[in-house]
């Protein structure tokens, strides 16, 4: 005799509807998702299930909660390759977006212990620090704070980097181009201080990126420690 096919769990088929119409770009990134409450009245089923629906593509990023207003179809991801040193500018430029910087805090502070041993110099050492929220077309991708050494780039704190490129004014004006660099990313999440800034809820998963940034020399020239958002970026590298 033959077994009864066993049908998947209604949340299952759910998400796969949900999935054909983003695929089908039936819904577009930004359309608001069907309600809970639509959910329940178009399947027949219990809000917990449609619950379970929509928060399973929420975890895995096609949909993106905004609290107070709805569940929103995502925006697609940045891809960013990994294998060249490229500037936020220069990557938002490729992508066909608008950079633009909002500069939070400019400081020149002399490198304790810890600072000085990532940017081989001596503590004491004069170091200019940037912190810029970068944006492309008008959304917040990315929380940076830049450290370079004053010293290499005099008189580099009185430069307006707002909606402009540090690799572009160490270029043009010191003459300097990052020759090597080494980068890792680790998952972070947000506190309240990023989560602001980022227009993303507190919680909301965090790529760290730290980079060293070094110069024809091999000398340390930038160590640079940057929150991007999650749910915007995806890097993308080549194995050989
Ligand atoms: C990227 C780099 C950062 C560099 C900046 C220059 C990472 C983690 N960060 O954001 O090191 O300072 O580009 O961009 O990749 P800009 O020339 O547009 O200011």
């Amino acid at each position: 005799m033959a077994q009864p096919t066993k049908l998947p769990p209604l949340y299952v088929q759910i998400r796969a509807d949900l999935m054909k119409a983003i695929d089908t770009g039936l819904l577009n990134p930004g359309d608001r998702a069907p309600s809970e409450r639509e959910l329940t009245q178009k399947y027949g089923v219990s809000r917990m299930t449609a619950r379970h629906a929509l928060s399973t593509l929420e975890a895995e990023g096609y949909l993106t909660r905004v609290p107070g207003s709805g569940t929103f179809v995502s925006q697609p991801k940045f891809e960013q390759k990994l294998n060249a040193v490229t500037s936020f500018t220069e990557e938002a430029q490729l992508h066909g977006m608008v950079p633009d910087t909002r500069i939070l805090a400019t400081a020149i502070v002399e490198a304790d212990y810890r600072m000085a041993e990532r940017m081989q110099v001596q503590a004491g050492t004069p170091i200019i620090q940037f912190q810029r929220l970068r944006m492309a077309n008008g959304i917040p991708m990315a929380l940076e704070t830049s450290n370079l050494p004053l010293g290499r780039f005099p008189g580099l704190e009185g430069v307006n980097l707002a909606n402009d490129s540090l690799y572009r004014i160490l270029r043009e004006r010191y003459n300097f181009k990052p020759a090597h660099a080494t980068q890792s990313i680790e998952v972070m999440v947000a506190g309240t201080f990023e989560a602001g800034l980022l227009s993303i809820r507190s919680g909301a998963p965090l790529l760290l990126l730290e980079r060293f940034t070094h110069g024809p020399e091999n000398k340390l020239v930038e160590y640079v420690r940057s929150f991007y958002r999650g749910d915007r970026y995806r890097f993308f590298t080549e194995l050989h």
